[in-house]
């Protein structure tokens, strides 16, 4: 029982300098990623006891000198004496690794997967910690220190004062810890508001009612975000989630459809809308776990999802006995979904550990699904129409596109890929090692091919623009001269089909002047590779060439700029008498010049492209690229901050 839970269930496994020694091991990096990592250990043990029903609300504050607390109403961490430790229950969970509790599973219902390493990881990773603990009618403290031993050998998480009852009389109950990230451990110990309220606005749709606030009290935090509180509490849950996702999108229908159901101990929520889109946008959770790469429940909901609507479609006669089954894409044609399930024992694969491996989650989730969408769908009839005929208008531009994309699968298998239209090949046997520079235009493309090193780079020039692949139909899509050519050049084919093992080139990088036409191209290429081959980016293959904006020289010395920021440095460097030159383009730079500034490993920038959030990227794709363009505008405003490019253009070799 939750509520016989106290400090003898805590289970104890390491010590805390295992994690000094390897950070890495336990949060992954020492960069800006492992620094919210140790914030998110604390925030998931709020989440959790909120999860259980224990409480409501939960607090994040960052704070003048740099530190971050978090502070909930619930129960408050046991206190009483470990039985055969002899330190308190706080102790325990801050001083010894794996402690928490949450890998008993009999107390809490979920374990984390990713996060989960628990909140004594952030104790040895920070300065000092503060822990205060509200129940029993008083207020505890314990306090924390990393220092130098007398061997000067810096000890984490050091107990410098046990929790002590200081007879503050308090009706409240709760947690609140307070750390100060360790800059001995961290590249940077700054926290990012924009991260921080990115997570806590997804964790409050993933927790219904969950009331979050964030405050940061630095002065002129400066980053991107106005000072005050924030506060994020959704009581509709991944329902409010579908909508704010479809915000610029065109719904087809109002109000979301919602389910929530359990099976074999898994929980499976989900909220799902149609919009006039053709593409589908789906994201799944596990135990509050983004999983990118998607895994066995998402497979069960789709099945689910595709068996409920076949039989739906059947029973209202809108297919006939001679018309054969929809098939799952026909239905996921513009559907946002979210679906997020809580579960043990979690199992995670693929690239980069964000797919779920459990094959009970599979049968679980197809079977919650098909109980729980049919009754849905029973009592909204009108917008199991709309779904199931919106299905039935994409089957039909299926069948009549099936066979443009025979063609093309065609053209893959018969062309050997250095007769496909304009591609220059390369010689290179190892697909691996392999480049593809897309590059605007055949005069471009003409010195490019003159520059490049034949072994290994490829070229394929594009004339014009190629199609924006967000206002189309796959149909369409496939129709545009200058995206066929880049899909028989990467040979991997597209959409469902899409194959990342079939990939002909390592390395793709867009190559565009950098001017408006050609932000114009890096946006219309990003947006195709997003939309049907998202594995190309999510598995780092796309990057985005730099060439110089500027040559500075002197007599003896030439220095290549690659940003605006960048130019002030270069000047001062230079120091007096030396002449500027501005590239308009790819076009005004002599094939060795472009060699040397853009296409030699050893001395060009690039930009690796990634996708850091899959739902938010969602969102900025249709913003940016679709019809609205009060939001675009908007948008552009509030986010462009080009400066900040220059911290990620590198050498890339
Ligand atoms: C466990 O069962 C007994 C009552 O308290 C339960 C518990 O530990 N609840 C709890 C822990 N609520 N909040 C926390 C918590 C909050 C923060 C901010 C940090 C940590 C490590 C735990």
């Amino acid at each position: 029982m939750a509520n016989d839970y106290n400090a003898k269930d805590i289970q104890v496994l390491e010590g805390l300098d295992a994690v000094r020694m390897r950070p890495g091991m336990y949060i992954g990096t020492t960069g800006v990623k492992g620094l919210h990592h140790i914030l998110w250990e604390i925030v998931d043990n709020s989440i959790d006891e909120a999860a259980n029903g224990f409480a409501d609300t939960i607090e994040v504050v960052v704070y003048e000198d740099g530190s971050a607390s978090v502070e909930d109403n619930g129960r408050g961490i046991p206190v009483d004496m470990h039985p055969t430790m002899k330190i308190s229950g706080v102790e325990v969970v801050f001083t010894q690794l794996h402690a928490g509790g949450k890998f008993d599973s009999h107390n809490y219902a979920h374990s984390g997967g990713l996060h989960g390493v628990g909140a004594s990881v952030t104790n040895a990773l920070s300065r000092w910690t503060e822990v205060t603990v509200r129940k029993n009618g008083t207020t505890y403290e314990a306090k924390f220190e990393s220092k130098p031993n007398e061997k000067g050998v810096v000890k984490g998480g050091v107990i410098v004062e046990h929790l002590t009852d200081l007879k503050q009389k308090s009706k409240k109950t709760g947690t609140k810890v307070r750390f100060m990230p360790d800059d001995r451990i961290f590249e940077t110990i700054r926290f990012n508001d924009e991260m921080i309220i990115k997570r806590l606005k997804e964790l409050a749709f993933l927790n219904k009612g969950v009331r979050i606030t964030f405050e940061d009290r630095r002065v002129g935090s400066g980053d991107g975000v106005e000072s005050g509180k924030t506060e994020f509490c959704y009581t509709g849950g991944l329902k409010d989630f579908a909508l704010y996702l479809n915000e610029s999108k065109t719904p087809l229908f109002p109000n979301p459809i919602y389910f929530e159901g359990k099976k074999d101990n898994i929980e499976l929520e989900a909220a799902i809308q149609y919009t006039d889109a053709y593409t589908e946008s789906m994201f799944s959770y596990v135990n509050n776990i983004p999983t990118t790469e998607g895994g066995t429940h998402e497979t069960g909901f789709k099945m689910g999802l595709t068996k409920v609507l076949n039989d739906f479609a059947r029973k209202t006669g809108l297919l006939k006995d001679k018309d054969e089954n929809l098939l799952g894409d026909d239905f996921r044609e513009g559907m946002t979904a979210i679906i997020s399930v809580k579960m043990q024992n979690v199992q995670f694969e693929g690239q980069t550990k964000t797919k779920l491996g459990n094959t009970e989650a599979k049968f679980a989730c197809q079977q919650i699904t098909e109980t729980c969408l049919s009754e849905c769908l029973e009592k909204n009839k009108s917008t199991t129409e709309i779904i199931i005929k919106k299905a039935l208008l994409a089957a039909k531009v299926r069948e009549a596109t099936r066979k443009q994309k025979e063609i093309t699968r065609a053209k893959n298998s018969i062309d050997s890929f250095n007769t496909i239209g304009k591609l220059k090949s390369c010689s290179g046997k190892k697909p691996e090692l392999n480049e593809l520079y897309i590059v605007e235009g055949d005069s471009a493309g003409g010195t490019c091919t003159q520059a490049r090193n034949r072994s290994f780079q490829a070229i394929l020039p594009l004339r014009g623009k190629p199609l924006n692949a967000e206002k189309k139909r796959i149909d369409q899509v496939l129709a545009n001269e200058e995206i066929k050519s880049l899909i028989s050049a990467l040979g991997a084919g597209l959409g469902e089909d899409f194959n990342v093992d079939n990939l002909k080139y390592g390395k793709v990088v867009i190559l565009s002047d950098a001017d408006q036409d050609g932000f114009h191209i890096r946006c219309i290429l990003l947006t195709f590779f997003f939309r049907y081959m998202r594995e190309l980016i999510n598995e780092g293959h796309v990057f985005i060439g730099m060439p110089p904006l500027y040559k500075i020289s002197k007599k003896d010395k030439t220095l290549y700029v690659y940003s605006d920021a960048e130019l002030d440095k270069a000047r001062a460097e230079m120091g007096k008498g030396f002449e500027i030159q501005r590239y308009k383009g790819l076009g005004e730079m002599s094939a060795d010049q472009l060699w040397e500034t853009t296409l030699d490993p050893e001395r060009r920038k690039m930009v690796q492209v990634g996708i850091e959030d899959a739902a938010e990227a969602d969102r900025m794709v249709t913003v940016l690229m679709g019809d609205v363009v009060d939001q675009r505008k908007e948008y552009i405003v509030k986010h462009c901050d080009f400066d900040k490019e220059d911290e990620f253009i590198k050498n890339v070799k």
